[in-house]
């Protein structure tokens, strides 16, 4: 009888026991280690990739100094993590980042089944087919029998054996770990095709010697909503990210830019001084103080800008908005506001 009284008041302790572990919220760690780890692709231009200095660059490395500006004040406070395809989320889970910030297919198995969450999308991609003018394919359709180079660990892989299934036709790939080595042997002939997101074939085709001899197939397979990945077991750190991200799209959608965000904190329009932190206290609930995005549009620019200098008008790739352009204007960039 005592045992099953003791054992009675064992079960409702545990029943009163607070659910939260006491676990340190990332946001405190992060600032008690003075920077942010950030996973980013080994080195794909447009989206992360480090120029001779070792400087990082790229839509996705925006987003983790837009992180790192709110948190610190501060865009260099971040340390990049180059992580293949096959391991990045493996990193994540252990810990090893704070967040992978590197072209990831937003899916339901890796939103439901890692212990992961996925903060938003940064940028709208589909997947797609390079081939050397010399093979005279003009379609994914004529791919028939084609061996096609792809990397492991991706969407992409399972996205091409979809479309050939789906299609009745064969291919036979080649796979590999990273998307240098993938250009190198498309290049020396090892495959008739090279598939991945489209915007990474823009980018990997600059690394062909002659990049004109290779033309992008017109076929879009595959969605992939790119974006930012953050562990499952801290609310506050996942809302944090993905209100970095809707910050640098409502100050586009306003108007606010990283030469102008000076004046607008003194704008009438009461949308944009709940943005810049002059009225409400809008970032204390995720741990920061109301001039949050004001810091990130100072040191990063807003959402446009970090389009246009990474892969838009002002890059290489020179990639059209198309999708990524905001809601405004027809596309499918949409934040919610800031009230
Ligand atoms: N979006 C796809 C593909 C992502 C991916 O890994 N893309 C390649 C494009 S080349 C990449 O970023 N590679 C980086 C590298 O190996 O340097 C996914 O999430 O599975």
């Amino acid at each position: 009888m005592k045992i099953a009284f003791a054992a009675l008041l064992a079960c409702a302790a545990t029943a009163l026991a607070p659910a939260v572990h006491a676990q340190t919220p990332l946001l405190t760690t992060v600032k008690s280690r003075g920077h942010l780890i950030c996973g980013v692709s080994p080195g794909l231009a447009g989206f992360g990739l480090p120029d001779a200095q070792g400087q990082w660059a790229g839509l996705d490395v925006d987003l983790c100094r837009g992180i790192a500006a709110a948190v610190f004040d501060d865009p260099a406070k971040v340390k990049f993590t180059p992580l293949s395809s096959k391991d990045r989320f493996t990193a994540l889970q252990s810990g090893e980042v704070d967040l992978l910030s590197r072209t990831s297919t937003w899916t339901m198995a890796r939103d439901t089944s890692l212990g992961l969450s996925f903060a938003g999308v940064n940028y709208y991609d589909g997947q797609a087919f390079l081939v050397k003018k010399t093979l005279g394919v003009d379609s994914a359709l004529k791919l028939n029998g084609a061996s096609i180079c792809l990397q492991q660990g991706t969407t992409t892989e399972l996205n091409v054996a979809d479309y050939f299934r789906k299609n009745g036709i064969k291919y036979e790939p080649v796979t590999f770990d990273k998307g240098d080595e993938a250009i190198t042997a498309f290049q020396s002939g090892r495959c008739d095709a090279l598939t991945d997101d489209a915007s990474a074939l823009y980018a990997l085709r600059l690394k062909l010697v002659k990049p004109e001899e290779a033309v992008v197939l017109p076929e879009i397979i595959s969605k992939e909503p790119l974006g930012p990945v953050v562990r499952s077991s801290d609310m506050s750190w996942f809302n944090l990210v993905k209100w970095v991200h809707f910050a640098m799209l409502n100050a586009e959608e306003l108007g606010v830019t990283q030469a102008n965000v000076d004046q607008q904190k003194s704008s009438t329009n009461p949308e944009i001084r709940r943005l810049l932190g002059v009225e409400g206290k809008f970032g204390e609930a995720i741990g920061l103080t109301p001039d949050w995005a004001y810091r990130v549009v100072r040191h990063v620019g807003n959402y446009g800008e970090a389009f246009e200098r990474n892969v838009g008008a002002a890059s290489v790739l020179k990639i059209a908005r198309g999708k990524n352009d905001l809601w405004t204007r027809g596309g499918l960039q949409y934040a919610p506001p800031i009230r």
